[in-house]
C-alpha cells in the first residue's frame, strides 16, 4: 500500500506527484498498475477494439501485431482511456526508436537546441553525436553529445511553449510514417480518419520528470491524443478534471501505447519518475537489428544498420523517449475560428511553477522555450 493520505479539497495530484518523485526514501510502488502483467479486475477492464478497422497487412506495414493479438485495457472511472501493452512486432521497436533519435530531430522539425544554437549547429544532431554514443568505453568521461542534450522535438504544427498555441504559419509536413502508425492505432481504437497534425517528442533521462498538465491547445478535443513510449519505463499519473482529484499511477513500458479520448481527453496527467524496465521485458538489444525480426517485406519499418542499432540500444538503456501525436483541427476547422487556446499547467495554479521548482520536488510543464522536463 502506498503511504500517502489525501485530505479532501487539497491538491491531491501534487501530493501524489511528490510522493512518486521522491528520492529519499524511495516510494513504495506496489500500487502502480502494471498493464503488462495485469488481467482485467476491479480497476483494469478490457478495452473494446475494432479488429476489422485494420487488416493484418496494414498493421504489419507499420510494425504492429495483428489487432486481435493486442492486449488492450481501459480503467474503471476513466471512459475513453485506453492502454495497449506493447502492440509492436518483435524487431520493429528499434526502427521507431531510430526515427525518434535520428530522423525526427532533423530540420525542418524544431527542437530545444534550436532555442540557443544556430541552425547549422543543430542540423545533424545524430551525425554529430554518433561517435560519442557508440564508443563503448567511458561514457562518463566523455563530453555530452547533442543527443544527450536533446529534450524535445516538435513536428507538424509546432507547439509554441510560451503562448501554448499552435498556428497556421508555423507548420512543416508531419512525418508520413508516424502519421500511418497513428492512423492504424486510432482506427483500431474506433477513431477512423485520424489526421496526425502535431507531435511532441519528450526525451527523459533517469532523473527527469514532467509536470502536471492538461493538453488542451488542440482546437478539436473530440479527436484522441496518442502516446508512445520507448526505452526506460515511466510512472504515469492520470488524474481528473480538477487538481483535487487523486490520480491513478501506472507504468508505461517500452512499446506501450496510450490513447486519451472522450471524457479522458482533457484530464490532468504527469510523469513524476523514470524507472528501470522490469525484469523479463525484452530490452531493445534483444530485438536485434534484423535477425530476430518478424518484419514483412512490404513493411515501412526497415531493419537498422549495426551502428544505428548500437546507438539506439545504448541510448534506451538509460533514457526514455515519449511521442505524443495530436490532431489539432477538426474537419473543416481553421485557426482563425478560435483566437486563443491554452494549456492548463502548474503555472495556472495559484502557486506558480517557480515556487514548485524551488523545492526541487515538483516538475513543471514547459513554460519557457528550453525544456518541459525537469531534472533533479
Ligand atoms: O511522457 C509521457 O508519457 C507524457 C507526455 C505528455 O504528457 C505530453 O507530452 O503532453
Amino acid at each position: 500500500m502506498a503511504a500517502y493520505v489525501v485530505e479532501s479539497g487539497e491538491d491531491a495530484f501534487r501530493k501524489i506527484f511528490k510522493f512518486y518523485k521522491r528520492r529519499n526514501p524511495p516510494p513504495d510502488l506496489s500500487d502502480v498498475i502494471d498493464f503488462s502483467r495485469s488481467a482485467p479486475g476491479d480497476q483494469v477492464i478490457p478495452a473494446i477494439l475494432d479488429p476489422g478497422g485494420v487488416s493484418d497487412v496494414e498493421a504489419a506495414r507499420v510494425g504492429l501485431q495483428p489487432v486481435r493479438d493486442w492486449r488492450a485495457f481501459g480503467l474503471q472511472s476513466y471512459p475513453g482511456f485506453m492502454f495497449i501493452s506493447n502492440p509492436f512486432l518483435l524487431g520493429s521497436k528499434p526502427f521507431w526508436v531510430r526515427q525518434c533519435l535520428k530522423t525526427y530531430p532533423q530540420k525542418p522539425n524544431v527542437c530545444n537546441l534550436d532555442m540557443h544554437m544556430s541552425p547549422s549547429d543543430t542540423q545533424d544532431i545524430w551525425d554529430k553525436s554518433v561517435h560519442g554514443l557508440s564508443c563503448p568505453h567511458s561514457r562518463k568521461t566523455q563530453p555530452k553529445t547533442l543527443l544527450d542534450s536533446l529534450r524535445w522535438v516538435t513536428l507538424g504544427y509546432h507547439y509554441n511553449w510560451n503562448t501554448k498555441t499552435y498556428s497556421a504559419n508555423h507548420y512543416t509536413p508531419f512525418p508520413a510514417d508516424l502519421h500511418s502508425l497513428s492512423f492504424q492505432i486510432t482506427s483500431a481504437c474506433g477513431f477512423p480518419g485520424f489526421n496526425a497534425e502535431a507531435g511532441i517528442l519528450n526525451y527523459y533521462r533517469s532523473d527527469s520528470s514532467l509536470g502536471i498538465h492538461v493538453d488542451e491547445s488542440e482546437l478539436d478535443h473530440s479527436r484522441p491524443l496518442l502516446s508512445f513510449s520507448f526505452g526506460k519505463s515511466a510512472i504515469f499519473l492520470l488524474g481528473g478534471t480538477r487538481r483535487q482529484d487523486p490520480p491513478t499511477a501506472m507504468y508505461m513500458h517500452s512499446g506501450d501505447v496510450m490513447v486519451m479520448s472522450g471524457q479522458s481527453r482533457l484530464l490532468y496527467h504527469a510523469v513524476p519518475r523514470i524507472v528501470a524496465a522490469p525484469q523479463g521485458h525484452p530490452a531493445l538489444e534483444m530485438e536485434g537489428c534484423s535477425s530476430a525480426s518478424t518484419l514483412h517485406d512490404c513493411s515501412m519499418v526497415e531493419p537498422l544498420s549495426e551502428t544505428d542499432w548500437a546507438v539506439c540500444s545504448r541510448y534506451t538503456q538509460s533514457a526514455r523517449v515519449n511521442v505524443t501525436v495530436r490532431q489539432v483541427l477538426g474537419p473543416g476547422q481553421s485557426f482563425s475560428e478560435t483566437p486563443t487556446s491554452h494549456q492548463k499547467t502548474d503555472a495556472d495554479q495559484t502557486e506558480g511553477p517557480h515556487d514548485q521548482l524551488a523545492d526541487g520536488e515538483s516538475g513543471t510543464r514547459r513554460s519557457s522555450c528550453d525544456s518541459d522536463i525537469v531534472e533533479t
